[in-house]
């Protein structure tokens, strides 16, 4: 959030310093913080759904109603580039996540408009679909489980470089079904060799359309960390302060101790699966309307405050959509440049031969 914005939120006098879930506190300012960025991923996905309706786009996928759990994610985490900082392994309802680290809603919109000036894949990929070297986001695949085998690569550098970075992988609970998902414990448990993987499930409680109880017989995702001896816990991923929390503490034993950790987040999928299935609104909890009626009855803000927020991100994003349409589209041939890394230990092709003749 940039410090305009922050400032512009008025808080009543003698308010409560923050908000308690349970013995978890968390503060007015990180409250406020927290709802700032989940509005604005929030705002963002909507009008990427109307672009997906509207011919201002093509195809929708994201994470209204996962908000909470991934703006912590975002906040705690150590950005910048390279073994020293967080690697982070997303899948495509990550939106909040970004945002929390900084990504502005117009770059989400370009790749959602398929603009060459999409920062993440230059309009050839689907929305959602990050990718940042500079924060260390490794690309987001629609290939669904594989960025569970990709996390244990990036810690091993990060065990051998030293430090305290954390390789975070996100994914959903239908994912988890991947062999992609196993190797991923095997790997950050091999014995004296321990990985700093922060495991995070997002389970909305089923795939595209199977439901969480037809596919898994254990109760839970984290009780299949049990036996691998890691370490978790089940958290409400609507709640922020609950949220943080568990994140805390699972970046604490990542960072401190070099082994893995996993948080099971119960969360919401508000627009079903993706555009495919008409993206209807759904009768989940919304952990945006939940968190607003705790910060009011707590007295840390108003409804008019609220609202100035709404319309103040919805304006930013109009803007962003207004811009992002204008902007120039991937042309016939483009498609192949830039699809692999110039190689100089490469004989024949040491440049990105896919821009040869
Ligand atoms: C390897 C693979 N299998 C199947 C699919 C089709 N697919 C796309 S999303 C999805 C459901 C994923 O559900 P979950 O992991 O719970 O995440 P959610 O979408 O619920 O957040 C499936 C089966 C795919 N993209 N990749």
């Amino acid at each position: 959030m940039d410090d305009q914005n922050a400032s512009s939120v008025k808080r009543p006098r003698n308010a409560p310093r923050g908000l308690a879930s349970a013995d978890q506190f968390l503060s007015t300012d990180r409250c406020l913080e927290l709802h700032r960025i989940m509005v604005r991923a929030r705002k963002m996905e909507e009008r990427m759904i109307k672009m997906s309706k509207s011919g201002e786009g093509i195809f929708w996928i994201g994470g209204p109603g996962e908000e909470a759990i991934n703006a912590c994610l975002g906040l705690q985490a150590k950005r910048g580039e390279g073994p020293a900082f967080d690697y982070f392994h997303l899948h495509y309802r990550c939106s909040a996540v970004m945002v929390a680290l900084g990504m502005e809603p117009l770059d989400s919109i370009r790749q959602m408009a398929n603009v060459v000036t999409d920062p993440f894949s230059r309009g050839r990929n689907f929305p959602s679909h990050f990718s940042r070297r500079a924060w260390n986001v490794l690309p987001v695949s629609s290939v669904i489980g594989i960025q569970w085998i990709k996390a244990p690569g990036t810690a091993l550098v990060q065990k051998r470089h030293g430090g305290d970075g954390v390789s975070i992988v996100v994914g959903g609970d239908a994912g988890t079904a991947e062999g992609d998902f196993q190797s991923c414990l095997i790997w950050s448990t091999r014995p004296q060799n321990e990985l700093p993987v922060l495991m995070v499930v997002l389970n909305n409680g089923g795939g595209i359309s199977t439901t969480h109880c037809s596919q898994h017989s254990c109760n839970n995702i984290v009780d299949r960390a049990k036996p691998f001896g890691i370490e978790g816990e089940i958290v409400d991923g609507n709640d922020p302060v609950a949220s943080w929390h568990a994140v805390e503490r699972g970046m604490k034993v990542c960072r401190t101790e070099r082994r893995p950790y996993m948080i099971e987040a119960n969360t919401s999928r508000l627009y079903g699966h993706s555009s495919s299935s008409g993206a209807p609104r759904t009768n989940d909890p919304d952990c945006i309307e939940l968190f607003e009626r705790r910060l009011i009855a707590a007295g840390l803000i108003d409804e008019s405050t609220i609202q100035t927020i709404h319309d103040q991100t919805r304006d930013e994003i109009e803007a962003a959509v207004a811009q992002a349409v204008r902007e120039a589209k991937p042309v016939p041939g483009d498609e192949h440049l830039f699809a692999y890394a110039p190689n100089p230990d490469d004989p024949t092709y040491p440049d990105d031969y896919t821009g040869l003749p």
